[in-house]
């Protein structure tokens, strides 16, 4: 670390840490909520979660909300991400509205404005209604103008006070999750599926914007409205700059980061990603129509969650030509010798991914206006850090720190990044992992439902008060 350096951000810069409905509201089958594809698998298979721990074991957001808005204004957050849960919005995925649902998220996004907390609301995060999963989920066209009603409705209904608006988290996590690679529901390993999912997400995208861009126009719309979505973007580095290295890490970029990049920035997709699909007989089946619907959704500002670089080389060995078709046909990752690791969680420590990330959207894209939408340290067991009665995260601190020198650097050199928020603000359950990796700025006993503040809570606090901190 660089000694006795000042970080000052941009006047209004967003301090602030992200959550999810299906992760923090708990109640999950309760008033009126029906059941998301999460709730079904726990249902059918505990044993895929981390000590049989489900869905309705949360932070119970549900009924501690005004609390933990409370303990986001004494952490320091001018804003704060969640996400609308369609199955207790819509309990039928369409129709009409579950009032209780609309009377929970009005109070929610009231007490956030009353505490001077920006509400930034997300329309999806992994949690399928079981109905919708029912009618083929992101396989289906009708799924995908089912979303965009529901996206509408939240628009109409939350639309005067809510100004900042995503319309995905992570769209790429579901396909690889649900279609690719075994870790979420509907456990489906199939290429073209998830090629069809992962393009049908972002019709149902780009269906949310075009329908924004009309809601945008109505006069009870928040002036300052804007939509946007957040990817988890990947960094791929080559082993080397031998050329079939760079390939490799170019269609790996290609699948994972532009499948979504490029059409939320550009309207369309990369002409080397069609080429590819096309040549191994995957492209998924397209309408006269899509291509103006994709142009149309550009964002207004782009959500980016960081954890950790991609690392690849070209295959060692050929593919054999019958097995299915798979991206690691055309590459490896690879294990860069002396890279950092978060020994916690097995994920690697990279923070000039966030500087390359930013400086690839200036060169390349534009320039979008963005913020980092997450960005944090899984620790498993951090209750071993425990001393007298508080997590020491300082890893977390440090983590956060070096992060933030990195995107710090990537604003000075012209960068439109506008915040910075952590995942996440309480501890909380994580899909298959549930409390396997504790992110939280503020730590969270399960069984007493007690909150509280980490190091790196009152840590954060102190920066986002002082916009800027001092190493
Ligand atoms: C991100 C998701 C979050 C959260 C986080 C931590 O990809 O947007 O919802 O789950 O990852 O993941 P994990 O608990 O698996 O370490």
């Amino acid at each position: 670390m660089r000694d006795n350096m000042h970080y000052q951000f941009p006047d209004n810069f967003w301090w602030g840490s992200a959550s999810s409905a299906p992760q923090t509201e708990g109640d999950s089958l309760n008033f009126g909520k029906s059941e998301t594809i999460w709730d079904r698998w726990f249902r059918e298979q505990p044993g895929r979660f981390h000590q049989q721990v489900g869905p309705q074991n949360t932070s119970t957001f549900y009924q501690h909300w005004r609390g933990d808005i409370a303990l986001l204004k004494r952490t320091g957050h001018n804003s704060f991400r969640t996400s609308i849960s369609w199955a207790r919005l819509l309990p039928n995925g369409r129709g009409e509205p579950n009032p209780q649902a609309v009377a929970f998220y009005n109070q929610v996004i009231d007490e956030l404005l009353a505490q001077g907390i920006t509400p930034f609301i997300n329309l999806f995060h992994f949690d399928m209604p079981m109905c919708m999963q029912e009618e083929g989920g992101w396989e289906s066209r009708e799924v995908v103008a089912a979303y965009a009603d529901y996206a509408d409705t939240c628009f109409a209904l939350f639309g005067d006070r809510v100004a900042h608006w995503f319309t995905f988290n992570e769209p790429v996590v579901p396909v690889e999750g649900g279609y690719l690679y075994d870790f979420h529901y509907p456990n489906v390993v199939d290429f073209k599926r998830a090629a069809t999912v992962a393009y049908h997400t972002m019709l149902a995208h780009a269906e949310a914007v075009r329908r924004f861009r009309h809601w945008q126009q109505q006069p009870q719309a928040h002036p300052d409205t804007q939509i946007g979505i957040i990817l988890n973007l990947t960094p791929s580095y080559p082993r080397s700059q031998n050329p079939a290295d760079v390939k490799a890490a170019h269609i790996a970029d290609l699948i994972f980061n532009r499948s979504f990049l490029d059409p939320a920035l550009r309207g369309h997709y990369p002409d080397d990603l069609v080429a590819l699909l096309k040549e191994h007989g995957q492209l998924p089946a397209c309408r006269d129509g899509d291509r103006e619907l994709l142009a149309e959704g550009v964002v207004d500002l782009l959500g980016i969650n960081y954890y950790q670089p991609r690392r690849i080389k070209c295959r060692d060995s050929l593919v054999n030509p019958d097995s299915p078709f798979m991206p690691e046909w055309f590459f490896e990752s690879y294990e860069m010798p002396g890279r950092k690791m978060n020994l916690y969680r097995g994920w690697e420590i990279y923070e000039p991914g966030i500087y390359d990330i930013l400086t690839n959207l200036r060169e390349n894209y534009g320039n979008p206006r963005c913020f980092i939408s997450e960005n944090g340290m899984g620790v498993e067991n951090e209750q071993r850090f425990l001393q007298q009665g508080q997590i020491q995260d300082d890893y977390r601190i440090e983590f956060v720190r070096e992060h933030l020198i990195w995107l710090h650097r990537g604003i000075q050199e012209g960068s439109r990044c506008l915040g910075y928020h952590m995942w996440t603000f309480i501890d909380n359950w994580s899909w298959c992992n549930a409390y396997k990796n504790r992110y939280g700025l503020v730590q969270l006993d399960l069984a007493s439902q007690q909150r509280t503040v980490k190091k790196s809570g009152e840590w954060f606090a102190a920066t986002a008060a002082d916009n800027g901190f001092t190493t």
